[in-house]
């Protein structure tokens, strides 16, 4: 029994075409934002790709058909149905196997992505190393997002990791992993709901043509994934210190509820939400949409160099 991708015709036709495609991921619909911004996200997400030229290709499982490019009433049921499960690329056997409905997460998607022939993708933040618990240094809590981009040539988009994330081991974990971790108009890796991180991107470039010619060097020596990242939007971003003030309630209220494993990142995005009063939504949506502009940007500028 072979399991077939299912990819829209409309993706299909642009990738046999050289016409651009930017794949998008679904975790944040289903578990990363509250309805409607999930679907309105969504739905803005693909607007902005083509906007800059590109086709847009959400990817999800469906029924245990892994789908390259959602249809809208797609979209809509990933957005609203309750216990959509999220797959990580762990998952995606299981989930093909046993004929189930996931939204994929970074990991999943870049693997979807790449078995269609997409070589970009937007999201809104990665997955990465989590911080230990309290008085430890280390927690076997790593993101399989690192995996793959250690391991898939797929491009990913985003605005960095977010804090509540131990970033100074993500990026090491990423250097060991031989990913390139590039700032887009920024010299520090942008944390999500913080324009920076403090910590040094380890590249920098400026323009579209730019992260084209870098990944196409990453590529030709055999790299795999790379990560793009540009700050969230300036007009949106959140103050650090307001920001580490709502974090710290959201973790702890994450720990007394004994919330581990997948379930620790969607709980403490809902507690952020609350405490922000919606502010962290808004900011989450608007720098979703923004990396997908750019992901399509830098599609663009890699068919060109083809
Ligand atoms: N960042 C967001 N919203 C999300 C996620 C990340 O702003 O919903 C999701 C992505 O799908 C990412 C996943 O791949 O969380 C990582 O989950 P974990 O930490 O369990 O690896
Ligand atoms: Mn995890």
């Amino acid at each position: 029994m072979r399991h077939e991708l299912r990819i829209r015709s409309e993706v299909r036709d642009a990738l046999a075409t050289g016409i651009p495609v930017v794949a998008l991921e679904s975790t944040l619909i289903a578990h990363g934002l509250p309805y409607p911004a999930n679907v309105e996200t969504a739905r803005a997400s693909e607007t902005a790709v083509r906007e800059h030229g590109a086709v847009p290709a959400t990817i999800a499982v469906l029924a245990g058909v892994p789908t390259v490019g959602l249809a809208d009433d797609e979209l809509e049921s990933l957005a609203t149905e309750a216990g959509i499960r999220k797959a990580s690329r762990r998952d995606l056997g299981p989930t093909l196997a046993l004929r189930r409905t996931a939204a994929t997460t970074v990991s999943a998607t870049m693997a979807l992505a790449h078995a269609a022939g997409i070589r970009v993708f937007a999201t809104g933040g990665i997955g990465g190393v989590h911080k230990g618990p309290v008085g430890a240094t280390f927690s076997w809590d790593v993101s399989a997002d690192l995996v793959e981009l250690g391991r898939t040539p797929v491009a990913v988009v985003c605005a960095g990791a977010k804090s509540l994330l131990d970033l100074p081991n993500t990026l090491e974990y990423l250097e060991t992993l031989g990913v390139p971790v590039v700032g887009f108009g920024c010299d520090e890796f942008p944390a999500f709901y913080l324009t920076g991180s403090r910590l040094p991107a380890p590249a920098r470039v400026d323009e579209p043509a730019e992260a084209a010619e870098l990944l196409e060097a990453h590529w030709q020596l055999g790299g795999a994934g790379a990560v793009i990242a540009q700050p969230p939007p300036a007009a949106f971003a959140l103050d650090p210190d307001e920001f580490h003030g709502w974090l710290a309630e959201a973790e702890r209220l994450a720990a007394g509820a004994g919330v581990s494993g997948p379930a620790v990142t969607p709980f403490v995005l809902k507690q952020l939400a609350g405490l922000s009063g919606g502010r962290t939504v808004k900011l989450n949506q608007e720098l979703i949409v923004a990396n997908a502009g750019l992901a399509a940007r830098i599609s663009v500028a890699l068919a060109s160099t083809r």
